[in-house]
């Protein structure tokens, strides 16, 4: 064979080879491939055999080019399989198999604070009071004012307020998250004559320093009840009902005197939680004041009203003993309800 017809065929090779790789997407017909071409006996090795049949100024010349092809084409190889293999990671795999038996899927749920507030609302809704939802973005007007507790008043400081503007516009005053669902009493009384029965839960907002029966963030479910006749018995008595149907009849319940602006008397009521009182939720006679602030008269109508905590409530009747686990998204907690 003499050089040109040698470099004729490393060329011919070249092409041949260059093309038929692009079609090895798989990794046996790259095998193939290879051996075809660069195997003991392939062809580009028979050429590089051959070169010593060739005179010597001839043999570098041609040796030279078949060399260089040899390199090309253990590159181009190389990145065949490269790409075969990243083709077959990323490819879609017959993974399904319809005549395995079905796995246990794990449904969601609803967060243990929404199924105890879902649990109160329908004991209270039983008891003729209508749900009515409100504003977790709050005006101070409706937060405190309306409640009888004035910018100067001490029992703010007990609700340290997180404010989205502490500035006072108008008669609204500023914007807050607020403290306590209370403000839905004078939202409501405001919009319907008496009577009024209705129970508002939502959450509420306080600058906490959080321990085991506090958090910055919880729930509260507000209660308000105005009509011609109704007495402290009455508050007495929807409590009492209230705690039987959530807790059992066995339960003990403790009423003590407490002290809220927006009522004359106040009370907040305690369940017994293994010989130790755990507050759920502060209540009272409403402030006549309250009700003259929504155009209400106080002699011929009279009220009570009342705010529970569902995790405090969840926590009593559950036997959970850090109020922290609420909000702390660990599923070994949530998944117990
Ligand atoms: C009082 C009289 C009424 O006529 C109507 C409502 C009220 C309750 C009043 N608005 C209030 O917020 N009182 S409170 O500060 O004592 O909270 C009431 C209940 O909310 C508590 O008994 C507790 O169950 C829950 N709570 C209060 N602060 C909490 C909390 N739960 C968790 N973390 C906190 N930081």
């Amino acid at each position: 064979m003499t050089s040109s017809a040698t470099e004729d065929s490393i060329s011919s090779i070249k092409a041949e080879a260059l093309e038929r790789l692009s079609a090895a997407t798989d990794q046996d017909s790259l095998e193939r491939w290879r051996v075809e071409f660069m195997g003991r006996k392939g062809r580009l090795t028979g050429i590089l055999r051959n070169l010593g049949s060739l005179a010597p100024e001839e043999r570098r010349e041609a040796g030279a080019a078949a060399n260089r092809l040899k390199g090309e084409l253990e590159a181009a190889f190389e990145a065949q399989s490269a790409l075969n293999k990243r083709a077959a990671s990323s490819a879609p795999t017959d993974a399904i198999d319809v005549t395995l038996p079905g796995r246990k899927t794990r449904p969601g749920r609803l967060h243990p604070s929404t199924q105890m507030i879902r649990e109160m609302l329908a004991a209270f809704n039983e008891m003729g009071f209508q749900t009515v939802e409100g504003n977790e973005v709050e005006l101070e007007r409706y937060n405190f004012d309306m409640l009888n507790i004035p910018a100067d008043h001490p029992a703010r400081d007990m609700q340290d307020t997180i404010w989205i503007n502490r500035e006072r516009v108008g008669a609204d005053g500023g914007i807050l998250m607020r403290t306590q669902t209370s403000p839905m009493q004078p939202r409501t009384m405001e919009q319907q004559d008496p009577p009024v029965r209705i129970v508002s839960p939502g959450k509420c907002f306080r600058i906490e320093a959080t321990d085991a029966t506090h958090e910055w963030q919880f729930h509260q479910v507000e209660g308000l009840a105005v009509d011609e006749g109704l007495s402290f018995a009455d508050l007495k008595g929807t409590l009492y009902e209230f705690a039987r149907r959530i807790f059992g009849a066995d339960r003990k319940v403790r009423f003590r005197c407490d002290f809220f602006p927006f009522v004359e008397p106040g009370v907040d009521m305690s369940i017994d939680w293994n010989g130790r009182w755990v507050e759920i939720l502060g209540a009272g006679m409403v402030h006549p004041q309250v009700l003259r602030n929504v155009g209400y008269d106080p002699e011929k109508y009279t009220g009570f009203a009342f705010g529970v905590g569902p995790e405090r409530v969840a926590m009593l009747k559950y036997g959970i003993e850090d109020i922290r686990h609420f909000f702390n998204n660990d599923l070994r907690f949530l998944s117990q309800f």
